[in-house]
């Protein structure tokens, strides 16, 4: 039978990723979309743009309760990703009441939505190494503890732990995935990958002289999101439910990926670069590192990209992207 997957957060890279994978596996997709998105299709479903006709899409809110019980009452799907969130970390500094509201509450309406009107629906949250913030230990495992540095990371925790305690209390089928940083073409341009990428490309082609940035000595595990969407279905295709790290096992500065990137275009990034101390946060998860032994055992799960690899799909699709946009 048909298997049908809700989707938050849909219009995202994560979001996008999922819906294709699982189109590629016979699903029907439902994703949740906000009324102004709908109505704003060539800036907001631009990454939906090749499976808009193949999708469903519904109107609802985290924020609403209400909105959220309708449509799981409606659909009763067999499995959701809630992927939906404020994700920006930096964001959540200057906004933590809002992020508080729609990452935690978000989350808690739709686990409890699922427990009233579709308990046997599978869910999937989408935990963050932010949780991690301030690192206890190297590399970091489903059995470290978390230490959280911002909004973001502490909504996050709250996240994983209404899952575990839904999973714990109710006998649902709900995992949290602790995904590492997972960047593509698809990346908003606010954070620093897609920043960088998209700088690259501009200097490149003359639109841009230079680009700022914060802490570049930050260290990150980065992998290609293509893999880590691969992921977050494996894990509800268990027979058990459970919490699992992804990442690569591999780290690099925010430096390293910026040298690279103005290497691939033939430029020195030290000509280019300017710090700038206003983008660096007020308190910075300076390391993050990930052991994913885990889920290259149980869920025989591992990343294709190397590091390489992910920054030069990312320069490519960018120099594509101001050749053909302009900007
Ligand atoms: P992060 O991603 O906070 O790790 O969270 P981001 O790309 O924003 O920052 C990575 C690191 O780069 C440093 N940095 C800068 N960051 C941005 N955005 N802009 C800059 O100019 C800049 N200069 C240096 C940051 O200080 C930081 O250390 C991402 C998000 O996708 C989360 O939603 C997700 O949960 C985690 O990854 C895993």
């Amino acid at each position: 039978m048909t298997k049908k997957a809700l989707i938050t957060g849909i219009t995202g890279q994560d979001g996008s990723y999922l819906s294709e994978f699982l189109l590629k596996k016979k699903y029907k997709v439902h994703g949740l979309v906000r009324r102004v998105a709908l109505e704003d299709e060539n800036h907001r479903l631009w990454r939906l743009r090749n499976i808009t006709t193949k999708i469903n899409l519904h109107p609802a809110s985290l924020e609403s309760y209400a909105s959220l019980v309708k449509l799981i009452q409606n659909l009763k799907p067999d499995e959701v990703y809630h992927l939906g969130a404020q994700s920006y970390v930096d964001y959540s500094f200057k906004d933590e009441f809002s992020t508080l509201n729609t990452n935690i509450n978000g989350t808690h309406y739709i686990l409890s939505a699922l427990k009233e009107f579709s308990p046997r629906t599978k869910f999937y949250f989408a935990g963050s190494s932010e949780m991690f913030g301030k690192v206890k230990q190297v590399p970091q495992s489903e059995k470290t503890p978390f230490h959280p540095r911002s909004v973001y990371g502490i909504s996050k925790v709250a996240g994983y732990d209404l899952t575990r305690n839904y999973r714990e209390a109710y006998n649902m089928f709900c995992c949290s995935g602790i995904l590492f940083n997972h960047e593509s073409p698809r990346r908003g341009f606010e954070f620093v990958t897609r920043k960088i990428t998209h700088s690259v490309a501009r200097i490149k082609f003359g639109l841009q002289k230079e680009l700022r940035l914060g802490n570049m000595d930050a260290k990150r595990d980065w992998g290609h999101a293509k893999d880590y969407v691969e992921a977050m279905w494996l894990m509800l295709n268990q027979r058990k439910p459970q919490d699992f790290v992804i990442s690569t096992g591999k780290q690099y500065s925010v430096k390293d990926f910026a040298k690279l990137a103005f290497e691939l275009v033939d430029l020195d990034y030290r000509k280019y670069v300017k710090i700038e101390k206003n983008l660096f946060r007020p308190s910075e998860v300076r390391t993050l590192l990930g052991d994913c032994k885990k889920a290259k055992k149980e869920l025989k799960w591992k990343p294709k990209y190397s590091f390489k690899e992910l920054v030069s799909d990312m320069v490519k699709s960018d120099l594509e992207f101001v050749q053909k946009e302009g900007y």
